[in-house]
């Protein structure tokens, strides 16, 4: 097993775990975050937490075993990486990536394509791919564009530039930084906080926010309308409406 898998009272929590690799991305591991990402699908979880053992978060592909496979890059884009970034985007629940130490290639992929992400004062993001002659994968471009705007995207990913995790903060690349030892408890208290707020709501303002930026206005008025109606169907709805009414304090999640 190369990620290891827990669910704490709804927040499943994902350690990929080839801490001698600095956790690169093999097939193996493709595989078993895809099996845990149809997982997180069921009722039982509630929010998903993902971080690194040791003192990496992932370094992306493991090019060691690039060496051994037929298959070229595009294809295993197409078989292993872009599968599990579209199931953590269109996952209708809250992820928080635990930065624990340095992201590199697609490992700032996929930390960008969490929700959250709380930072140890030891995260590194790197870039990587232009170092090696090949461009940004697993939704960095598409999210450092997101993010960062088009200017500070390009300047960092064909730099190379080794963002520390004070930087990565000023950028707003990540959240909240936390001391090392802190931040899997850190991005844990996110998770249960989220976990514990309407869980129908929190989905549906991810699905918002993810067709936001290419969307007409009208379209995302209506589609807004629509979603609104869906989330005041949900008990949730009116039993906070009857909470807030009655005077009850206000709830946090
Ligand atoms: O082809 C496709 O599949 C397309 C998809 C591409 C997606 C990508 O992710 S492309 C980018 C691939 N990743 C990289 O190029 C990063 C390579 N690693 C590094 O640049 C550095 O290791 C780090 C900046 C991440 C960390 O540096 P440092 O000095 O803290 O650690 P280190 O000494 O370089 O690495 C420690 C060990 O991890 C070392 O092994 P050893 O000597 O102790 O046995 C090193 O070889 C290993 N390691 C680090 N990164 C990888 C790796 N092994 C395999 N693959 C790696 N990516």
């Amino acid at each position: 097993m190369v990620l290891d898998v827990a669910n704490d009272d709804g927040v499943l929590e994902l350690t990929l775990d080839r801490s001698e690799a600095l956790n690169a991305f093999t097939v193996e591991l493709h595989g078993e975050l895809r099996a845990a990402l149809e997982t997180a699908r069921g009722p039982e979880v509630r929010a998903v937490v993902i971080t690194g053992a040791g003192r990496a978060f992932s370094a992306g592909q493991d090019l060691e075993e690039t060496r051994t496979q037929e298959m070229g890059p595009g294809e295993r884009l197409r078989t292993y990486y872009n599968p599990n970034i579209m199931a953590l985007r269109t996952l209708e629940k809250p992820v928080i990536a635990a930065v624990n130490g340095v992201a590199a290639g697609a490992g700032v992929g996929l930390a960008l394509a969490c929700d959250v992400r709380v930072a140890s004062e030891r995260a590194k993001f790197v870039p990587a791919f232009v170092a090696i002659g090949l461009i940004p994968d697993s939704g960095t471009s598409f999210f450092a564009a997101q993010i960062l705007g088009y200017a500070r995207a390009f300047e960092w990913l064909t730099s190379n530039r080794r963002l520390d995790a004070e930087e990565a903060l000023a950028w707003g690349l990540v959240h909240e930084v936390v001391a090392p030892e802190a931040v899997v408890e850190r991005a844990r208290e996110r998770a249960r906080e989220l976990a514990a707020a309407p869980g129908e709501a929190i989905g549906m303002t991810k699905r918002l926010l993810a067709g936001a930026a290419t969307a007409e206005l009208d379209e995302q008025l209506a589609l807004e309308s629509q979603l609104q109606q869906a989330a005041s169907e949900h008990p949730a709805y009116a039993e906070r409406v009857a909470e807030f009414l009655a005077k009850q304090p206000a709830r946090t999640g």
